[in-house]
């Protein structure tokens, strides 16, 4: 551990988690790192549990405003919000726990796209953050941080917090040292300057996260690994949806729209889009780019055999056979990976200038064109709008990719009207099920419900929806998005009494 702490005054403050945890009083804003399960603090979260637990033993209330870069793992949102400890989370979570708990009101949860969490802390909107829980690789003899396998708001916690507490992994591989790309040139507004970067693969800031050493009260030594499960093999219909976007994007390279390197991809969580990746690898494409939040193992994969020659994200989000692979060749990776703080990976101005081609999963969408990437029949939140929106407004062409079913089938994904919108009609370029692929570029609505529902409605759903649409039309006359508004959420309400969409 002595070499992973090379700074002596920081080395003088080493101590144990419950002594950190002390420093965390009730009330106060946190910002965590963590990002997509990994990088997150390992110690920390679950010793203030116990303290949390046994304030509330003795009757005193004890919760805390939790802010971090994505998801975290059970040692940090389950252990947290188990214990009653969490009274407002923001921007994005997978965890059963805190989702439960979100869903039943007992905890205010703040959806918000990724790449904006930084900047809103600066302008103040999320109020002054009071202590900093971030986990490092190593600091270096001048006090700077190696960081871990995410990056996400690190530097704006460091930057804004009253108090840091720095938690130095030794499990975190040393080889992570120099594949980080820390970017110190962003301002508030009237002030802002272009931010240098023309290619995925560019460095325009520093290796190292900087920390002003007189805040940090804490560091505390940990050795664990990143908690992340493992990916749902390709099934028969993600490797159908995967299909479908490789015909067309060979279809845009005959139009001349796309080059064969395509343009810098990026990929969302979850098991299809992971699967989409793989069958990009099998798709016979090189020399690709990724300009992404998270690295999975299929974009591990495709680094792996080179069609991916540079990827640029935020986090690392890898299986334990991700992390070995990883581990195994790092020096392969270290030259091909870019991690980035999240305002700099999903930063708008960025996305849109290099041109990325947006792939993420979703909930449902509507036969219009818009997604619904969060709420189950409107209501109840899954994980969150994570970056798909960073990306899919910004972006060049934006994917938005699931299974024409759900739920054995007694759920259609495409629905007459959304019940829930986190991208409208005007962000979504491409919908893609297992049964085809709808390209919505240059249509007016009517156009765009048609190409919805012939090309990825479930045959079972289809007659439906294009009644739905037809009577929708016939008893709309001069509308320009016609709906039939009694019966438009209507496939939903019967879901949540009957347990199926269908009558
Ligand atoms: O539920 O696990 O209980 O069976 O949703 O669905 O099909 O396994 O798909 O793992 O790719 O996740 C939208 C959640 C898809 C994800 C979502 C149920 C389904 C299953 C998962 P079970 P699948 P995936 C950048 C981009 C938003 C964030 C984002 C996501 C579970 O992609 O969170 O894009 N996206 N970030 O049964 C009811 C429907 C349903 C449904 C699926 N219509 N109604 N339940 N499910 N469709 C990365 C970051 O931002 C960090």
């Amino acid at each position: 551990m002595e070499k992973r702490i090379q700074n002596s005054y920081l080395a003088s403050k080493v101590m144990p988690a419950d002594r950190a945890a002390a420093e965390i009083l009730p009330g106060m804003i946190v910002g965590m790192s963590g990002f997509t399960g990994s990088g997150y603090p390992k110690a920390v979260p679950l010793a203030l549990a116990a303290r949390i637990e046994d304030a509330h033993a003795r009757g005193e209330k004890f919760a805390l405003r939790i802010l971090t870069g994505a998801s975290t793992a059970p040692e940090l949102d389950g252990a947290l919000a188990k214990v009653g400890g969490i009274d407002f989370r923001l921007p994005y979570q997978s965890d059963p726990e805190l989702r439960a708990r979100i869903n039943r009101g007992e905890i205010e949860y703040m959806d918000i796209h990724l790449g904006q969490v930084a900047q809103y802390t600066w302008f103040g909107f999320l109020g002054k953050i009071d202590v900093a829980v971030i986990e490092v690789s190593g600091i270096l003899p001048d006090g700077r941080l190696i960081p871990s396998t995410s990056v996400g708001n690190n530097k704006t916690w460091l930057d804004l917090a009253d108090k840091v507490i720095i938690e130095v992994n030794s499990a975190q591989p040393a080889g992570l040292n120099g594949m980080h790309d820390i970017y110190y040139g962003t301002a508030l507004p009237p002030d802002r300057q272009p931010i240098p970067l023309v290619r995925p693969g560019d460095r325009i800031g520093e290796p190292y996260l900087r920390v002003d050493p007189s805040k940090v009260v804490a560091v505390v030594e940990t050795h664990g690994p990143d908690r992340l499960g493992r990916f749902a093999q390709p099934d028969d219909s993600s490797i159908r949806i995967a299909n479908h976007l490789v015909e067309f994007f060979r279809h845009e390279i005959a139009k001349e729209r796309l080059g064969q390197q395509l343009l810098p991809l990026q990929s969302g969580v979850g098991n299809i889009a992971n699967a989409v990746l793989s069958g990009l690898r099998d798709g016979g494409f090189e020399g690709l780019t990724a300009f992404t939040e998270v690295i999975q193992d299929g974009m591990l994969d495709l680094i792996r055999t080179d069609t991916i020659r540079t990827a640029s994200a935020t986090a690392l989000s890898l299986s334990p056979e991700g992390v070995e692979e990883f581990n195994r060749n790092i020096d392969h990776y270290h030259s091909r990976v870019v991690l980035r703080p999240q305002e700099i990976s999903n930063h708008a101005e960025l996305v849109r200038r290099l041109g990325c081609i947006a792939i993420n999963g979703m909930v449902e969408a509507d036969i219009y064109g818009n997604v619904n990437s969060t709420h189950v029949a409107g209501t109840s939140i899954i994980n969150g709008i994570g970056g798909s929106g960073d990306f899919a407004r910004n972006g060049f062409l934006a994917c938005f990719v699931t299974p024409s079913t759900a739920k054995n089938g007694a759920i259609s994904c495409i629905v007459p009207m959304v019940s829930h919108v986190d991208h409208t009609e005007h962000d979504v370029t491409v919908i893609v099920t297992e049964q085809g692929l709808a390209d919505l570029r240059g249509l007016s609505p009517k156009q765009r419900a048609r190409v919805v529902i012939d090309n990825c409605a479930h045959p079972d759903y289809r007659p439906l929806l294009q009644d739905y649409f037809e009577r929708a039309c016939r008893d709309s006359v001069g509308k320009h998005t016609p709906h039939l508004l009694g019966e438009a959420l209507s496939w939903h309400q019967r879901f949540t009494e009957i347990g199926r969409m269908k009558p």
